[in-house]
C-alpha cells in the first residue's frame, strides 16, 4: 500500500503552528532557530486549538472536547461501535522551546489519516486524533495534566489543589477556556480504546548517533517531581556575621549537589535528577537569602532505583536542615510508574519499518509523554524519530522533513495494521 504522506504540507504546518508563541526570550533565538512558547490554555494555546480544528474539519473529522480540553479528531471506521485505535501527543510548549516537541506527534497524527485517506485505505477500527491539553508541567507543576486526568491518575480533588503563578486553580483556567463540565467526565475506562501509539522526536541523542530512522520504544522513565523548601534567616548582607548566618541558598547549594551525587551514585545511565527552578527570597544583593524554593526532577526506567535517588536527596535535605539550622520541607507532586509498551504494537511498528525499508531500533524513552499515562488504560507504544545533536526543549531543536515524513509514514502503516485487528 503506497501512503502518500505530504511532507511539504506537514512542514507548512508545523511552521505555522510554530508562529502560534510568545516572543522569543532577548537572545533566545539564533539564526536558523525556533523559538517557541505556548502555555496551556493561553491565548497563543486557544489560537492554536482553533486553527486545528479547522484542519481536522477539513480533513472530515468529527471532533469532541473533554473537561480539560482534550481533543479527540476522529475518523469513523467501517465498525464504528469497536474500540477505536488512537494517536496524538501535545502542542504546548515550555518557555523558549522548539517546534517539534508533541507537534509531531499531532499534526503526524493528522497527516497520517490523511495520507491514509488518500490511498483509499478503509479502517475497520475509528482511528482517532488525541491532542492532549498540557502535556508539559509550566502551567500546573504537573506534566501530562489532560492524559492523567483522562486516565483517572489525576483526581478533580487533587487537581483542585493545584494552582498557577498567578494562583488560578485548573477549573478556573479550563472553564475560561470553555470547558465547563465536571473534571472526572473527562475519564475515559480501560478498552476504550484497542491500542494507542505516539509519534515523538527522540529528545535524545541515539537515533543520530546510531544513524536509525526510527525508535521502537519499548518502556517510558518512571518520572518524579517535587519541591524542596529551604527556610533559613534573612538579613543584611553587611551586617549580619559569618557564623551566625542561615544563609538559604548556600543550604539549596549544597542539596542541588546533593541530587547531582545521589542520581550518579546509581552508576545506572538511565538514573537523571535534575533541579531546574531555583527562587530565592528576598532576592536582593544585599539581603541574605531567607527562603528558596527548588524544583526537582527524578527519572529512572528502574521505579525502585528511582525511588532509592529519592531516599537519598531526602537524607541529604535532612542533614543539611541540621548542618545548617535550616528547615527543609518536600513535596511530592508526583512519583509515576514506568510503562511498558505493547508487543503486539510493537510488531505493527516493526513490520511497517521493514515495509518501508527504514532502519530501526528498539530504545527506551527517558523524557515521559502522554503515552505514559494512557498506558494505564489501553496497550502503548511509541514511534521515535533522530533529532539534530539529541537537542530538544531548546530553540535550536530539529527534526528533518525527511524524518518527519518517514515516522509519519511509519505511523500511518501501524495505525492501518492496528485498525484491521
Ligand atoms: O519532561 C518531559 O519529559 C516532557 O518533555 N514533558
Ligand atoms: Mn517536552
Ligand atoms: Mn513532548
Amino acid at each position: 500500500m503506497n501512503i502518500p504522506v505530504d511532507q511539504d504540507r506537514l512542514l507548512i504546518e508545523l511552521k505555522h503552528l510554530a508562529t502560534f508563541s510568545e516572543p522569543a526570550a532577548d537572545g533566545a533565538e539564533k539564526p536558523g532557530d525556533t523559538a517557541v512558547t505556548r502555555i496551556v490554555f493561553t491565548d497563543r494555546d486557544r489560537e492554536a486549538r482553533a486553527w486545528l480544528h479547522q484542519l481536522a474539519t477539513d480533513a472530515g473529522l468529527s471532533i469532541r472536547t473533554d473537561a480539560v480540553g482534550n481533543t479527540f479528531f476522529r475518523w469513523h471506521g467501517s465498525e464504528p461501535d469497536l474500540p477505536a485505535i488512537a494517536t496524538g501527543s501535545h502542542i504546548d510548549a515550555i518557555p523558549n522551546a522548539g517546534m517539534y516537541d508533541g507537534t509531531v506527534g499531532v499534526l503526524g497524527g493528522l497527516e497520517a489519516i490523511r495520507a491514509l485517506q488518500a490511498s483509499g485505505f478503509t479502517p475497520k477500527r475509528s482511528i482517532e486524533l488525541v491532542l492532549f491539553t498540557s502535556e508539559e508541567p509550566t502551567r500546573f507543576g504537573i506534566g501530562c495534566l489532560g492524559s492523567r486526568v483522562m486516565s483517572g491518575t489525576l483526581g478533580a480533588e487533587t487537581a483542585a489543589k493545584l494552582r498557577d503563578k498567578s494562583d488560578e486553580t485548573i477549573d478556573q483556567v479550563r472553564n475560561a477556556a470553555g470547558f465547563n463540565e465536571p473534571l472526572n467526565s473527562a475519564i475515559l475506562p480501560p478498552g476504550h480504546y484497542a491500542h494507542f501509539v505516539e509519534l515523538h522526536i527522540e529528545q535524545g541523542p541515539i537515533l543520530e548517533r546510531e544513524g536509525l530512522e526510527i525508535g521502537i520504544v519499548t518502556a517510558i522513565a518512571a518520572p518524579a517531581s517535587s519541591n524542596i523548601t529551604i527556610v533559613g534567616a534573612g538579613g543584611h548582607a553587611g551586617a549580619m556575621l559569618m557564623p551566625i548566618r542561615k544563609d538559604a541558598l548556600a543550604a539549596a547549594s549544597e542539596i542541588i549537589l546533593a541530587v547531582e551525587a545521589a542520581a550518579l551514585a546509581t552508576g545506572a545511565i538511565d538514573t537523571v535528577a535534575t533541579v531546574g527552578m531555583c527562587d530565592v527570597f528576598p532576592g536582593a544583593v544585599n539581603s541574605v537569602p531567607s527562603r528558596v524554593r527548588l524544583s526537582l526532577d527524578v527519572r529512572d526506567i528502574d521505579e525502585a532505583r528511582r525511588d532509592k535517588v529519592l531516599a537519598d536527596i531526602r537524607q541529604a535535605c535532612d542533614d543539611t536542615a541540621a548542618k545548617r539550622h535550616v528547615t527543609v520541607t518536600t513535596e511530592v507532586l508526583n512519583a509515576d510508574a514506568p510503562a511498558t509498551c505493547s508487543p503486539a504494537i510493537l510488531d505493527a511498528i516493526e513490520t511497517a519499518c521493514n515495509e518501508e525499508k527504514v532502519t530501526s531500533q528498539k530504545m527506551v524513552s527517558r523524557a515521559y509523554h502522554d503515552s505514559l499515562f494512557m498506558a494505564r488504560i489501553c496497550p502503548i507504544a511509541m514511534i521515535f524519530i533522530p533529532c539534530r545533536n539529541g537537542v530538544s526543549h531548546r530553540p535550536d531543536e530539529f527534526s528533518t522533513p525527511e524524518s518527519i515524513a518517514k515516522g509519519t509514514r511509519i505511523l500511518a502503516r501501524t495505525l492501518a495494521t492496528l485498525s484491521l485487528t
